[in-house]
């Protein structure tokens, strides 16, 4: 199997205002104590996968704080040649701009500890806007969703650091798509060549020399699943979902997300990973 050696995590545990977070979920109000222990259950399994945690801590200025993907991208270097698990740099981050702006200034501190952490950042500048949520890479390609967050010159700005990095991205449209926030809402990558996408996705030109594994209608939440080395963290309550995965021989590690889900999050957005 060929997946990307990660090594560390920076995450944020909510604070009490993360009940007034943004959302379109309709679910209801989050429990805040449940949420802590969900999180917590969350930072156990990144530690159990061998990742070292930088814990950050909770920012009430920011009631989406915790959805700390959405700060920053990541771009660690080339996976090469097929093989065993390979190791991975992060030789730099770009701090994004959040399209909600009720999210900018959450980047400040992540910047910082990024910096700290010995990472060179770039920076997405206005009137562009990114949301690390819409950022899907795989070991040759970025997919940058444009979305209600992301707007076409965030991307193409983003686009532009990724070639003068060598790498080649496309943009995947979903305005037209309800049902997702960001990209990585319908959308993960596993390693293996092999890409997760909800049923309205299939279709997309770019996936075209992936092998795409979908995922049904009714458990699409659980399209947000994270290759973390050689596990596989997937949102609990999803048996197909879940069974197809152990199916092609990984191994799950299903996680509660529904104080998460409430809010629109998923297991992607509570960490960056590297
Ligand atoms: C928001 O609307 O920005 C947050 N409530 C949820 C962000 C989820 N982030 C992600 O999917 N990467």
């Amino acid at each position: 199997m060929v997946y990307k050696k990660l090594g560390r995590a920076i995450v944020r545990s909510p604070g009490a205002s993360f009940v007034a977070g943004l959302t379109r979920a309709k679910l209801g109000l989050p429990d805040y104590h449940r949420a802590l222990r969900q999180h917590a259950a969350y930072c156990d399994a990144l530690e159990s996968c061998g990742l070292t945690l930088t814990r950050l801590e909770p920012d009430e200025r920011f009631p989406d704080s915790t959805f700390v993907e959405d700060t920053a991208i990541l771009i660690s270097s080339r996976v090469s040649g097929p093989g065993s698990p390979c190791a991975s740099a992060a030789p730099m981050a770009v701090m994004t701009r959040p399209g909600a702006p009720s999210r900018r200034g959450e980047g400040q501190s992540i910047a910082q500890t990024l910096t700290e952490l010995g990472l060179e950042t770039a920076a997405i500048s206005t009137p562009g806007t990114v949301d690390g949520g819409d950022i899907c890479e795989t070991e040759s390609h970025f997919f940058i969703g444009i979305s209600e967050r992301t707007n076409e010159l965030g991307a193409s700005q983003l686009a532009d650091l990724l070639k003068s990095l060598g790498y080649i991205s496309s943009f995947v449209d979903i305005r037209n798509l309800d049902a997702i926030l960001h990209l990585k809402s319908g959308l993960a990558y596993l390693g293996d060549n092999r890409l997760v996408v909800i049923e309205a996705l299939m279709t997309e030109a770019v996936f075209k020399g992936y092998e795409l594994l979908a995922v049904e209608n009714d458990e699409a939440y659980a399209a947000n699943c994270v290759r973390v080395n050689d596990r596989v963290l997937v949102a609990a309550g999803f048996p197909r979902f879940e069974r197809k995965l152990t199916d092609l021989g990984y191994k799950t590690l299903a996680l509660e997300m529904n104080e998460f889900q409430k809010l629109d999050g998923g297991l992607s957005c509570l960490s960056l990973r590297f």
